[in-house]
C-alpha cells in the first residue's frame, strides 16, 4: 500500500491518541488544582508503526481490508497509576464517560499472563473529526501501576531483542521479577494512605513556595 494511503488511514488514529492523551492528562491537572489525589500518575500514547501493523496482520492472518476492524491497538494509550487500587478508579472513570464506548476489557491483573505480564486493557470506540471527515476509531487503553510498567517495559524490550527465542534463564528471571513486582505493589498498597498524605503535604508546601 502506498505511503500516502497509510498517512490517510492513520490520521484519525493519530488524532485519537492526541485527544485521549489531553483528556486523561486533564484528570491529573484538575485533581492537582483541586488539591485532590489523582488516580492517574502519567499518560502516554502512540500510534502503532506501519511495520508493526503489518507484522500483526500477518501473524494473525488478517486481510488488508479487515486491519482497522481487527487490529484494535492502532491507537494506544497507556495510563500509569501509583497504586493497584487506582486502576479500578480509572476503569470506573472511563466507564462513566460518554465520549468513549467500551468494546471489551481484558483483566490481566486478575488473570496474570504466562509471561508474568499484568495490566488492565480496555478497547474503546472513539469518534474523531479530521480534515477527511468524521470517523469512529478503536483505541486500546492499557492501565497499570508504575511497578507493572517498569516490568513490562523491560520485558517488552527483551521480547523485541530475542523475538521468539528468549533464553530460558532470562524468561525465568522475568517471571521471578514479576513476582517481586506483585509483592512491591502489595506492600505499597498497605502503606498507600501514608504515601498519599505525605504527597499531599509535599504538594501543599510546593504550592506555597510557587505562590511566593
Ligand atoms: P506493542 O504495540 O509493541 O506493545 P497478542 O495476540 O498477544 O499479540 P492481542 O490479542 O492483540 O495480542 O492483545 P493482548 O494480549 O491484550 O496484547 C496487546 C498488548 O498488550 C501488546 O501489544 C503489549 O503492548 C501488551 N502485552 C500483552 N502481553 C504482553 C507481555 O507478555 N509482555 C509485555 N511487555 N506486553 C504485553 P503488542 O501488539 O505486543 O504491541
Amino acid at each position: 500500500m502506498e505511503i500516502q494511503l497509510w498517512r490517510e488511514i492513520l490520521l484519525p488514529y493519530e488524532q485519537a491518541v492526541e485527544e485521549l492523551k489531553v483528556k486523561f492528562e486533564s484528570i491529573i491537572y484538575e485533581n492537582r488544582m483541586l488539591g485532590k489525589y489523582s488516580p492517574i500518575e502519567l499518560v502516554d500514547g502512540r500510534v502503532k508503526k506501519i511495520s508493526s501493523i503489518l507484522e500483526k496482520a500477518h501473524k494473525k492472518n488478517i486481510p488488508m481490508n479487515k486491519i482497522e476492524e481487527e487490529i484494535e491497538d492502532i491507537s494506544g494509550i497507556r495510563i500509569i497509576c501509583q497504586f493497584v487500587e487506582d486502576i479500578d478508579k480509572v476503569v470506573d472513570i472511563i466507564k462513566k464517560r460518554n465520549d468513549m464506548t467500551i468494546k471489551f476489557e481484558k483483566d490481566y491483573i486478575t488473570n496474570i499472563k504466562e509471561s508474568g505480564y499484568r495490566s488492565y486493557h480496555m478497547i474503546v470506540y472513539y469518534d474523531v473529526h479530521t480534515a477527511l471527515g468524521e470517523k469512529r476509531v478503536q483505541a486500546e487503553i492499557q492501565i497499570r501501576t508504575l511497578a507493572m510498567n517498569f516490568w513490562a517495559t523491560i520485558e517488552h524490550s527483551l521480547q523485541y531483542k530475542y523475538k521468539k527465542n528468549m533464553p530460558e534463564n532470562i524468561r525465568e528471571r522475568l517471571i521471578k521479577a514479576s513476582h517481586a513486582v506483585l509483592q512491591l505493589d502489595q506492600e505499597m498498597s498497605v502503606i498507600r494512605n501514608e504515601i498519599i498524605n505525605a504527597q499531599d503535604s509535599f504538594n501543599v508546601k510546593s504550592n506555597v513556595i510557587a505562590d511566593i
